[in-house]
Order: C-alpha cells, then sequence, then structure tokens
C-alpha cells in the first residue's frame, strides 16, 4: 500500500521532472517561426488538451504550432451520436483553443466511414437507407456542423479516405447508397458533401484527405482524378491531405514526392495532414484503422537509441523532401503532440513521454535551420 510519505514523494519527483522537462523545452526555438516562411506547423489535438487537462501537451502546441486539427471531437461519432442530438461540448473547446493561442483551426472530418454512429446508414425499422435519405442526413450534418463553426475554420476535411489502394473509390455506405452502383453517380456523395459544406462556409477551405497516397501511385492518381472531376463540375476543392503515416521504412522520397507533384500539379494546395512515424517492428503497420491492434504492436525497441536515431533521420529526409517542394505545401501537421498520448503508441512523435524533445526533434529543426 502506498503511504502518504510514499506519495508526497512520487509526487514531488514528478514535478520536479515536469520543471526540468518544461525548462529543456523553453531553450528550443518554436518550429512556426522555424517554418513560418514555408508552411504552417500544427498538430492534432485531443479532448484532453483543449479542455485544461494536458497542460505539459498544451504547453508544447501553444508554443510550436500556428495551426492545430481536432483528432476526434468533429468526427460525426463525436458530434452526432443519436439522430437530430449534438454534442459540441469539446469541438467548442477544440475551436476556442485554437482561437486563445492563435491557430488556425482545421475541422476534421465531415464525411467518413468510420467513427460514424450505427443508426446512420440505416432507417428506425433497421433496413439500409435510399439514396435520397442519406443525401438529406449529410446535407442536414454538414449545414449544421459547418454552419456553426462559420468564419471560424480555416479549412474542413470534407471527404476523408474514400479511395482503394489502387486507386478506385472504397464500397463504403456512403458509396453503395448514395451511388446505387451506377458509374454516372460514383462522385456524387463527394460532390454533394462538398457543395453543401461551401454553402455552410463560403469562406472555409475545403480539402479531400487520405492515407497513402504517398505509397501508392494508382490511389494518388484516383485523388488526383477525384480532385479533377470536381474542378469539372465547378466545385469547390482547395487542397488535399497527404495523412502521411509513415514508418522507419516507409514513404519513399520517390513516392512522396510523386504524390506532391501530382497533386500540385492538378491545381490544389498539398498539405501533410497526419505526420507521424510509426517506430514498433511487429504488427500491421498501415493507416487503416480496421486493423490495428494496438496490443500487437507493443514493442519495446520503440524507445531504444538507435530507433530513436532512425526516428530522426527519417523526420530530417521527410522534411527535406517537404522543404524542396515548399511552394506547394501550405500546411504540415503532427498526428498528435507528444508520444504519451498518441494513437499509436510506440515513439512516433518530437516529444517524449515526458513532454521533452527528442532527437526528432532537433533532426526537425536542424532541416528547418538550413533553410532559412
Ligand atoms: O487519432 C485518432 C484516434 O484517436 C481514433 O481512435 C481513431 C479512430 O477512428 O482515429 C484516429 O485518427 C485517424 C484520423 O481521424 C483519420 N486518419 C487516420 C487517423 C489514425 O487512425
Amino acid at each position: 500500500m502506498r503511504t502518504g510519505r510514499t506519495t508526497t514523494v512520487v509526487s514531488l519527483a514528478v514535478l520536479v521532472a515536469g520543471a526540468l522537462a518544461s525548462a529543456a523545452e523553453k531553450d528550443v526555438p518554436a518550429l512556426k517561426d522555424v517554418f513560418k516562411d514555408h508552411f504552417l506547423i500544427g498538430g492534432a489535438l485531443n479532448r484532453r488538451v483543449v479542455t485544461g487537462h494536458d497542460p505539459g501537451a498544451a504547453a508544447i502546441a501553444e508554443k510550436h504550432f500556428n495551426t492545430a486539427t481536432a483528432e476526434n471531437a468533429m468526427k460525426w461519432q463525436s458530434l452526432n451520436p443519436w439522430p437530430g442530438r449534438y454534442a459540441w461540448d469539446v469541438a467548442d473547446s477544440f475551436v476556442a483553443f485554437c482561437e486563445r493561442n492563435e491557430m488556425a483551426p482545421i475541422g476534421h472530418c465531415l464525411v467518413w466511414h468510420s467513427q460514424v454512429p450505427r443508426w446512420l446508414f440505416r432507417d428506425e425499422s433497421g433496413n439500409a437507407l435510399t439514396r435520397e435519405v442519406l443525401l438529406a442526413r449529410m446535407k442536414d450534418h454538414i449545414m449544421t456542423v459547418v454552419g456553426r463553426y462559420k468564419g471560424r475554420i480555416k479549412g474542413w476535411d470534407v471527404v476523408n479516405e474514400a479511395l482503394n489502394e489502387n486507386g478506385t473509390l472504397r464500397a463504403s455506405p456512403w458509396l453503395r447508397i448514395i451511388g446505387e452502383g451506377a458509374e454516372d453517380k460514383k462522385y456524387d456523395f463527394i460532390e454533394s458533401a462538398f457543395r453543401w459544406a461551401h454553402e455552410a462556409d463560403p469562406e472555409a477551405e475545403l480539402y479531400y484527405n487520405d492515407y497513402g497516397l504517398e505509397s501508392s501511385k494508382a490511389k494518388c492518381d484516383g485523388a488526383v482524378a477525384l480532385v479533377k472531376h470536381l474542378q469539372s463540375k465547378g466545385v469547390r476543392i482547395d487542397g488535399v491531405g497527404i495523412q502521411l503515416h509513415a514508418s522507419l521504412e516507409h514513404p519513399s522520397v520517390e513516392g512522396l514526392e510523386y504524390a506532391i507533384t501530382s497533386l500540385a500539379a492538378a491545381g490544389v494546395k498539398v498539405m501533410i495532414t497526419e505526420l507521424d512515424i510509426r517506430t514498433q517492428t511487429r504488427g500491421y503497420r498501415g493507416a487503416d484503422i480496421g486493423r490495428i491492434n494496438r496490443r500487437s504492436t507493443q514493442d519495446a525497441n520503440a524507445d531504444a537509441a538507435e530507433t530513436q536515431r532512425r526516428l530522426a533521420q527519417k523526420y530530417a529526409e521527410i522534411f527535406s523532401v517537404l522543404l524542396k517542394h515548399r511552394k506547394d505545401i501550405t500546411r504540415v501537421t503532427f498526428w498528435g503532440i507528444y508520444d504519451g498520448a498518441s494513437w499509436i503508441g510506440g515513439s512516433p512523435l518530437l516529444f517524449d513521454r515526458d513532454y521533452r524533445p527528442k532527437e526528432a526533434f532537433f533532426a526537425v529543426l536542424s532541416a528547418g535551420r538550413k533553410d532559412q
């Protein structure tokens, strides 16, 4: 059993460690200053950060980021878990946090097949919806959510992860129900989502966001086709987000450059929207959340010095590519702030579990400084 004395000693140790970590943090330059002439720098913020329960992470975000994305708070399941009922608290806190700290807020995400409530694709009797009813639900959701934050969100991930690895559209309920299996209706759900988002907030930028664009040329070509389709219909699309959930071996420089240059050539802004580098060497390593099992990817090697060195090298390589293409890249957002709160476990970010900058942080810093 823990005595009062042990608790005091432990708390003191935690306080001292925290103070040392924040002292170390104070000495380092802010990433947003280092990259200010190139692109915005940001991170995904979770509920604890925006509601004041993780001050260490909030301090890092305030210092280093000039943009932020809601990690989960604006997903359909979080905002609209029951028909007609919305839970705004955390999303409101996210937007307020960004405004207090002068970070451009990014809304994530309006139309996705994941993190959606069960009721969404079924009627009251449990039957599949018709195209018209699903379109009406989508419109209602987009007008409500985008409308609520009108004028306060810099840009929305309007459609997330709609493509397969081979560049065809994923057979999600959105495609199946609204597309009705007809070739000439396949882009309808995407087109409608972008039109309504624009109607709800004409000033907001609108993005398509996906993973694996840097590792599959076919998938990247699919994103280019999607952009061109929207453009041919006169529908606003400002940018494409390359999520960039990387690993110590992936992506190749060539794959990343292919994605950046092909998307830029299609006439949209390119953004890196969910950057992290997976350090575990076991288990499934892609970004398909349906296949992630965190326990199976536990790996003691993630914190080893050798892993940290390789992590720093991979970050340096990625940033050298991003800086080379900076005229086409408007934003780079990390998927989280520090290792302790990453979705993926291991050691994938620039700050460790004690909020201290890692070797990877200094590698990114020096890549930026070389280019100033
Ligand atoms: O980081 C998010 C994690 O907390 C959630 O449990 C997960 C569930 O959907 O979603 C994570 O974020 C995903 C993002 O919204 C879209 N691209 C992949 C991200 C990592 O899974």
